[in-house]
C-alpha cells in the first residue's frame, strides 16, 4: 500500500494523539469508541488509522502492517523495540511504573531478610530487571488483568503496575513504595517504511514534533 497506516489503541492514547495528528492535517473520520470499524479513514485520502490493542501496536509497526504507531514506554520495554524507530516522546498518557504493596506489609524487612517475594505483574521484563538490579529475589507471576487484586487475594506479596492518580491503589488499600520508571507514549515508526515512504512520513513526524514542543530535531536525525 502506497498510503500511510497509523496504529492507535482506543482510549487515552487515541484521544491524546488526536491533536498531534491534527497538526499534520490528519483527522480520523470516525470515533473508535462508537464505531465498530477497525480501519478508519481520515481527512487525508492517503492516511488511514487501524485500531489495535495497546500492547499490539509495536507488533503491527514492527512487521510493517502499520507504518507509524503510538505506544506506551511500558509496552515498548516489554516488546523490546525490534524493527522500530522511536523518534519522538509524545509526552502523552503519562504515568509511573511502581512497586506497590498492601498497606502494613513490611516490605523493607522482607527484602532485608532476603525473603523470596512473590510479585504479580503484566510487566515481567520491567519487573525482572528492576529487582535484579536491586539484588532482590522474586518469583514473578504473570497476570493479564487487574494486578491490584493479587495481593488482596493472597496471590502475591507485591505488584508492579502503572500508577497515574493513585486512586486505584488507594481504593484497594495498597501503597506505592518504589518508583521504577516514568512512562509516556512514544511515536514508533517501521524502519523500512521510513526509508521507502520518507517523503510522506517525515513531514508527519515533523508536524507532530512541532506541537509536542521538542522540535523536529530527533525526526530530522533519522533523515541522513
Ligand atoms: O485497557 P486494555 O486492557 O485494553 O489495554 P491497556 O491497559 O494496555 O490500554 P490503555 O489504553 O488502558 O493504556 C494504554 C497506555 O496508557 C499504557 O500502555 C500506558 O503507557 C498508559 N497509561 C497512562 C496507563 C495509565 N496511565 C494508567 N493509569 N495505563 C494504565 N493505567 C491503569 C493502571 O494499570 C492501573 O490499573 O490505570 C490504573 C491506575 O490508575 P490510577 O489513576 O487509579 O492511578
Ligand atoms: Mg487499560
Amino acid at each position: 500500500m502506497d498510503g500511510i497506516t497509523i496504529a492507535l489503541s482506543k482510549g487515552r492514547i487515541f484521544e491524546e494523539t488526536l491533536p498531534l495528528l491534527a497538526a499534520a492535517g490528519i483527522e480520523p473520520l470516525e470515533n473508535p469508541e462508537t464505531s465498530r470499524k477497525l480501519i478508519i479513514p481520515t481527512t487525508r485520502a492517503d492516511v488511514r488509522v487501524v485500531i489495535v490493542r495497546a500492547t499490539d501496536a509495536p507488533t503491527y509497526v514492527q512487521y510493517g502492517a502499520a507504518d507509524i504507531g503510538v505506544a506506551g514506554k511500558d509496552v515498548l520495554l516489554e516488546h523490546g523495540g525490534d524493527g522500530l524507530y522511536q523518534p519522538l516522546d509524545l509526552k502523552i498518557a503519562r504515568c509511573r511504573m511502581m512497586v506497590a504493596i498492601p498497606a502494613g506489609f513490611d516490605y523493607a524487612n522482607a527484602v532485608r531478610q532476603g525473603a523470596r517475594l512473590k510479585v504479580a505483574t503484566k510487566y515481567i521484563r520491567i519487573a525482572r530487571e528492576h529487582f535484579a538490579a536491586k539484588g532482590v529475589h522474586v518469583d514473578l507471576i504473570k497476570l493479564y488483568g487487574s494486578m491490584e487484586l493479587a495481593p488482596l487475594a493472597g496471590l502475591a506479596d507485591a505488584i508492579v503496575d502503572l500508577v497515574s492518580t493513585g486512586s486505584t491503589l488507594k481504593a484497594n488499600n495498597l501503597v506505592a513504595i518504589e518508583h521504577i520508571i516514568d512512562i509516556s507514549s512514544r511515536l514508533i515508526v517501521n524502519q523500512a517504511a521510513l526509508k521507502l515512504k520518507r517523503e510522506k512520513i517525515v513531514p508527519i513526524l515533523d508536524a507532530i514534533a512541532s506541537v509536542v514542543g521538542s522540535g523536529a530535531v530527533e525526526s530530522c536525525a533519522v533523515k541522513s
